[in-house]
């Protein structure tokens, strides 16, 4: 059913595949150079129609470069990240974004000579810890927004896109707690308006219907029964039982039937799968959901940075594991998207959004940390304790907002004497 085709570039570049007209892929292998009020690009080589070369090196006997279904990647449903992708903007500018440790979003441009525009910063309260994208007021301009954190406050910030590729001052929206990590934006109760979820742990999501122009209605706390959210928890909404009303699926497996309105869900009794926790993704599974084997029953993909693993749904919110794949290792973020237009589903393991496809931010560099345990019941112990301690939980979000752990492996170690 599947076959890796992993994409590399030369040691010193970066590598990209960019849509272009007719949902072709451009293969862009490039050096940036850092100037001092610019991004530059340095193309190194240029491969029109990868999808081509894509389909061909998955040894694959569909017929590519039809795209039945075009090529538009709906961010809807999709889990906040620390990079988007904003497509092409009105100002003929490939659009992004991502933040760092400072309070604020930055975004740029990429001309369309592969120059890039001076980064700017966007303010946001506190730091952000994810962004998202969509277009919040429907004015063609897609739209950012943070889910921001300093450990003491929580809250989200709403910036508005303009058509030059600019965006209005943040409006910010409190949070509940200052335990927030992942955001979810999607039309949640089928009133043709994005709403924001949160994940604000303690079992409960935070629901925040959009009016449609940018703005959100009050808070709502959804808390389901049975429902056991921490806020470290990735999630994404699908519509996994066919019933044309929003639901929930979580890194944990848990999935929750809506009952359309954004707000009442119930919890299916068996998990979708069980919890993945991989060396280089403490967060893991970044999930998808698409139906992947046209039954015509939702399904979900699951990436950990490892293994890429599939889930067929049962059409009722209920999944049996398919096959598994081996994958590169990087931080597992997951695209279902027709890469090669033969019209199967493909999964693109990287940086992939509104037509730019790209590595993550996944590196390896390495520190060594050697804890002594009496026996192996008590290094499991310590285990337990440190999935529920809470100065943990905070250092392994810092760890994972600031990128400065890229890995992270464990061996047992006995000792001689
Ligand atoms: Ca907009
Ligand atoms: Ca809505
Ligand atoms: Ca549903
Ligand atoms: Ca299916």
């Amino acid at each position: 059913m599947g076959n890796l085709s992993a994409i590399a570039a030369p040691s010193i570049d970066s590598v990209a595949m960019v849509r272009g007209g007719g949902c072709a892929l451009t293969q862009d292998i490039f050096t940036l150079i850092l100037g001092p009020t610019e991004v530059s690009t340095s193309v190194t080589s240029q491969t029109p129609n990868y999808e081509k070369t894509i389909h061909n090196n998955a040894f694959l006997t569909t017929t590519p470069d039809q795209f039945p279904a075009g090529c538009v990647d709906s961010t809807a449903g999709i889990t906040s990240g620390n990079f988007v992708n904003l497509g092409l903007g009105k100002n003929g500018q490939i659009l992004g974004a991502t933040f760092d440790d400072s309070a604020a979003v930055l975004t740029a441009g990429m001309k369309p000579d592969g120059t890039f525009t001076m980064t700017v910063s966007n303010t946001t309260p506190q730091p952000p810890i994810s962004i998202l994208s969509g277009d919040l007021n429907k004015d063609g301009n897609q739209d950012i927004v943070s889910i921001n954190t300093d450990g003491l406050t929580g809250s989200a910030t709403v910036f508005l896109g303009n058509a030059d590729g600019s965006y209005k001052p943040g409006v910010t929206i409190a949070l509940p707690t200052e335990q927030v990590d992942f955001a979810v934006l999607d039309d949640m109760d089928g009133d043709g308006n994005l709403d924001l979820i949160v994940n604000t742990g303690n079992n409960a999501l935070s629901v925040f219907l959009g009016k449609g122009d940018g703005t959100f209605k009050p808070i709502q706390t959804v808390a389901p029964a049975g429902a056991a959210i921490f806020f470290t928890d990735r999630f994404i909404s699908a519509d996994v039982n066919g019933d044309h009303k929003k639901d929930i699926v979580t890194s944990e497996g848990q999935v929750f039937l809506g009952a359309g309105d954004g707000l009442t869900f119930t919890l299916v009794p068996t998990p979708a799968f069980p919890r993945i926790v991989t060396a280089s993704n403490v967060y893991a599974p970044n999930i998808v959901a698409a139906d992947f084997n046209k039954d015509g029953k939702v399904d979900l993909v699951t990436d950990d940075g490892q293994v890429i693993r599939t889930y067929r749904g049962a059409g009722d919110g209920t999944f049996t594991a398919g096959p598994a794949y081996s994958t590169i290792g990087n931080r597992g973020y997951l695209v279902a998207t027709d890469l090669d237009g033969d019209g199967n589903l493909d999964f693109f393991s990287g940086f992939g959004s509104n037509g730019l496809y790209g590595g993550d931010d996944f590196l390896p560099n390495i520190a060594y940390a050697l804890i002594n345990f009496p026996d192996l019941a008590a290094y499991e112990c310590y285990r337990d304790a440190l999935m529920k301690d809470e100065a943990a939980s905070r250092n392994v979000a810092f760890a994972d907002r600031s990128g400065c752990i890229t890995i992270e492996d464990r061996s047992i170690l006995r000792q001689i004497r």
